[in-house]
């Protein structure tokens, strides 16, 4: 019997890996993609855990599976995942995605429209390789949240849309360097665990803020992802979900720049526009570089005990 066979390039934005799956996908049908991701979720889990796990990748690995629009006006349609599920957007993978298929020749510097499970995107890929993605509409849900975390004491955040939910806290106290990880990631989960206790189940990221030294930056960040890996990039949804807390708080004006920096010192540029002031809702626009870093063919041989992936 010979071994499934799946394409994949890999990429990163700004250290933060992306794994497109080209060909050997499961059929998802011709459905919304919000549905398609629930029966990827549902009927496929063990192949999202085979591409992105350990053997074949680790824990930090991000999924991006290639599918058809349903959206009329969208050019291609994407399900991203990661080691325990799935994303409902994910910015550093979008940027990811468009370099892998600028690379293939599949794609002619433009604008191209994607078509996601919580709402078309627009990526442009600029003539330097850079990529701007103007991402779903972005809100803040919830301001100065006070949350008992156990072993840690009282945190305050603001709980915030960017594509996926974040719990954002300015002034943690925590130094933001990679010499801290294990610390930080310790932080981030107790405090995720207290949030969704508290209330906001669907918060599956934490991001924190600091200082940063870089000249131009304006914040680093730490953001632990659902899966508890830490995210190399200054993570494009949780940048969208920052540029909607500065809006609301009149911190930063409609049009201007917001450089943030991730823990490992990549930068994303941001910026937003109102699409609703009075919910509170922009459309933020993110700008990061990817590389393209392999292409393969990963096997899928169900003789091996660790096919699916070391869960
Ligand atoms: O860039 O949006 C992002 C992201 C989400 C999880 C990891 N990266």
């Amino acid at each position: 019997m010979s071994p499934h066979r799946i394409r994949v390039i890999d990429s990163h934005t700004g250290g933060e890996p992306t794994r497109l799956v080209l060909a050997g996908g499961p059929d998802l049908g011709t459905g919304p993609l919000a549905e398609r991701a629930e029966r990827f979720r549902r009927e496929h889990d063990r192949f999202r855990s085979a591409v992105v796990n350990e053997p074949r990748g680790s824990d930090v690995m991000v999924g991006a599976l290639l599918v058809p629009p349903h959206r009329a006006e969208c050019d291609l349609g994407v399900i991203f995942f990661n080691n325990v599920g799935c994303l409902g957007m994910c910015g550093h993978g979008t940027i990811g995605l468009v370099a892998s298929l600028a690379h293939l020749g599949r794609l002619a510097p433009g604008r191209v429209r994607i078509d996601t499970p919580v709402g078309p995107v627009e990526a442009e890929w600029h003539a330097d390789g850079s990529v701007s993605v103007a991402n779903v509409p972005s809100h803040r849900r919830a301001h100065g949240v006070k949350v008992d975390v156990p072993g840690v004491g009282a945190v305050q955040g603001d709980v915030a849309w960017g594509g996926n939910w974040f719990f954002l806290v300015e002034g943690s106290g925590l130094i933001l360097e990679p010499a801290h990880l294990d610390t930080l990631t310790d932080f981030s989960w107790k405090v995720r665990q207290a949030v969704n206790a508290q209330g906001y189940p669907e918060v599956d990221h934490v991001e924190l803020f600091g200082p940063t030294a870089t000249p131009g930056a304006h914040r680093r960040n730490f953001v632990l992802c659902p899966g508890k890996a830490y995210d190399r990039s200054p993570c494009g949804t949780g940048t969208s979900a920052k540029l909607a807390c500065l809006a609301a708080d009149g911190k930063l004006a409609e049009g201007d720049e917001w450089v943030q920096e991730s823990i490992i010192g990549s930068v994303f540029r941001g910026r937003y526009r109102w699409t609703d002031r009075a919910k509170g809702e922009v459309t933020p626009t993110i700008t990061g570089t990817a590389h393209v870093i392999a292409e393969t063919d990963q096997l899928l041989d169900p003789r091996d005990p660790f096919c699916w992936g070391i869960r």
